[in-house]
């Protein structure tokens, strides 16, 4: 089953760096059949892209953004500024390891994270942007869905389905816990 022919959802990513988080997002749309358009749009590098994927985003029709972005982060909060089109942003903690000559410290953030969280969060009153926990593109995917639920009542179903098949496989480990016992549960499954 498919929604629509055309994408609805733009994803966006400051970086070639940011696409092994935000292929998560990828990877649960593609389970739900949902289509997605993805691109780089650098805050920083190609500032003129920002206002032009934001005009490319609306012609597209598109009725949600997942933005991705490390450290500064400002691609999430820009687009927004730039649309209406509701923006999730990825606060992702940078690894980069593009430039293997690099010393292995300049590969993370010195803030793990919590700087892209903060800069994407904390948006001035006026230009809202919400924010999904550090890495965690999965969620802005199922964020993302739950949008157009209420457009697509095939979609709501499923997405209830998916709840309630993370309420059987907790229920299940748990019977297993139960029957086992905690260590030897915990040895089996962290081997
Ligand atoms: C941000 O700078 C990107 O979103 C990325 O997370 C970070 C590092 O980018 P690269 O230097 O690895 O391209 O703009």
């Amino acid at each position: 089953m498919s929604y629509s022919k055309k994408p609805l959802i733009g994803i966006i990513m400051g970086s070639s760096s940011d696409s092994r988080v935000m292929k998560g997002a990828a990877e649960i749309l593609d389970d739900f059949k949902i289509k997605h358009e993805d691109q780089i749009v650098s805050a920083h590098r190609t500032p003129s892209r920002l206002s032009e994927y934001a005009k490319h985003a609306e012609d597209m029709g598109f009725k949600v953004i997942i933005a991705g972005a490390g450290g500064a982060a400002h691609l999430p909060g820009m687009i927004a500024s730039h649309t209406v089109i509701p923006v999730i942003g990825v606060p992702i903690l940078v690894y980069n390891d593009k430039n293997p000559k690099k010393a292995d410290s300049s590969k993370f953030s010195a803030f793990g994270g919590l700087d892209s969280l903060l800069s994407i969060s904390e948006m001035p009153s006026g230009s809202p942007v919400v924010a999904v926990g550090i890495n965690k593109s999965s969620n802005a995917a199922i964020y993302a869905m739950k949008i157009l639920a209420n457009e697509f009542p095939e979609l709501s179903k499923k997405l209830k389905n998916h709840k309630s098949e993370q309420h059987d496989s907790v229920l299940k480990e748990s019977q297993q816990m139960l029957k086992e016992g905690l260590s030897k549960f915990a040895s089996k499954k962290f081997k």
